[in-house]
């Protein structure tokens, strides 16, 4: 079969919830795929952060191979002996009191929503069914009616009404627009550090300080979605340390697993998590011991192989690479570690036609909201990479 013959079958069979760009890959390791006639890509996307590691990692593969022998899936009506091991190497990691494991992330999203309602209605003293969440426009946190009733963007949400109430809707980035937003029954605002999907829209410098000190005051819980920005991708294990500030519940997802499985999970001070009683939540996969041991290896590779440090370095490099090409379509370009998103001006004609352009030189990105593009490359990119990219990316854009 060829490329077309892939590509047809997907047509065919397929429901169109997506637009992919043409090209049909088989293989991948570290930051580079191929595709089925055999040419090699860097790929810039990560599957949206979710390959932090490096395709295909040689240690986490191990990992699943060996556990995939031994144990895969038991539910939680029974205990497994990686459950533990996960949730203290995880909770030592990130300062945590307690995890709660999911598989996607927008089902760490929904257990985070019932936490902080439950939360509101036992603690704070909110009452019944009134609680209320504050978030961000523009913000994208999954898929589930729940998640695209507070999304801002047309195309998540609409046609998939009616959709669940008590959200709040303020700009990101205005500290006073959370103030002025808060009631007596306000139990969480919910926020990504840097919004990913909006095109790596970084918020004004003290604006997570203001948002801690604003919840911790008003007696709020703060919800930070690391499940793109976390585990190394802005060049901190989680991008809230930018700052110097704690979440009260964070979520992480995506990298959690190296891109081998869907593991999320929600990271929670000892408080708020212990509202939720046996019974009240879970999931068939939640906590599987192949999840937990994939996602073991996958932190113990993060920190052994010094890949948020590293997302650090090869951040800023090529990030100044970006800003060294002259392009008069470039309107801005963004980017915190190695999450960096050029935004081209309205005369570019909208980002995809670049996207195509850059897959035909072997580099694969991804246009969000037409006009911006993301650079994301898996944190194990070496200094060669990244100029192997920037090289590619200044002929592509050079030659308009
Ligand atoms: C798609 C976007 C990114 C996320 C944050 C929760 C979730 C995501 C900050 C939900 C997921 C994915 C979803 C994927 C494409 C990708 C995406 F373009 F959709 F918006 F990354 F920006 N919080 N983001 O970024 O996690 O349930 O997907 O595991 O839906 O096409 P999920």
């Amino acid at each position: 079969m060829n490329e077309n013959n892939y590509i047809e079958l997907e047509e065919l069979y397929g429901a169109h919830n997506y637009k992919p760009l043409n090209v049909v890959l088989c293989k991948g390791e570290g930051v580079w795929v191929w595709d089925v006639a055999g040419k090699r890509y860097m790929d810039c996307l990560s599957a949206y952060s979710a390959v932090n590691q490096g395709h295909c990692h040689p240690k986490i593969m191990a990992t699943m191979i060996e556990q995939c022998k031994k144990l895969t899936l038991t539910s939680r009506a029974f205990r497994n002996d990686q459950l533990g091991l996960f949730y203290k190497e995880l909770c030592e990691l990130t300062k945590s009191h307690k995890v709660l494991p999911m598989n996607s992330g927008a089902e760490a999203v929904e257990t985070v929503i019932k936490t902080v309602r439950k939360w509101g209605y036992t603690v704070k003293g909110v009452p019944a069914d009134k609680a209320e969440i504050i978030v961000c426009a523009n913000n994208f946190h999954g898929r589930t009616i729940t998640i695209v009733g507070f999304s801002t963007d047309e195309t998540s949400r609409s046609g998939f009404g009616p959709f669940t109430p008590g959200f709040k809707i303020i700009p990101f980035g205005d500290a006073d627009a959370l103030e002025k937003a808060i009631t007596p029954n306000t139990v969480a605002f919910m926020v990504e550090p840097i919004q990913g999907e909006a095109g790596v829209v970084i918020p004004p410098d003290g604006y997570l300080k203001k948002v801690r000190q604003i919840c911790t005051t008003k007696n709020i819980v703060l919800i930070l979605d690391e499940i793109q920005t976390g585990l190394g991708r802005t060049g901190r294990l989680l991008a809230e340390e930018h700052e110097q500030i704690e979440a009260d519940l964070t979520l992480v997802g995506k990298a959690l697993s190296g891109g081998f499985y869907p593991v999320s999970a929600v990271l929670s001070n000892q408080a708020v998590m212990d509202v939720l009683r046996p019974g009240e939540h879970g999931s068939t996969f939640g906590g599987n011991p192949l999840a937990c041991a994939v996602a073991r290896t996958a932190l113990k590779v993060l920190v052994e192989e010094k890949m948020v440090e590293n997302a650090a370095e090869m951040g800023s490099y090529f990030l100044n690479g970006l800003k060294q090409i002259k392009c008069p379509l470039f309107k801005e370009i963004r980017g915190r570690g190695l999450l960096m998103a050029v935004e081209l001006t309205a005369e570019a004609g909208g980002a995809r036609k670049y996207c195509e352009k850059l897959k035909e030189s072997g580099l694969l990105c991804k246009e969000t909201h037409d006009s911006t593009i993301r650079f994301a490359p898996p944190l194990v990119i070496n200094k060669e990479d990244v100029e192997w990219a920037i090289d590619r990316i200044t002929k592509v854009f050079t030659s308009y």
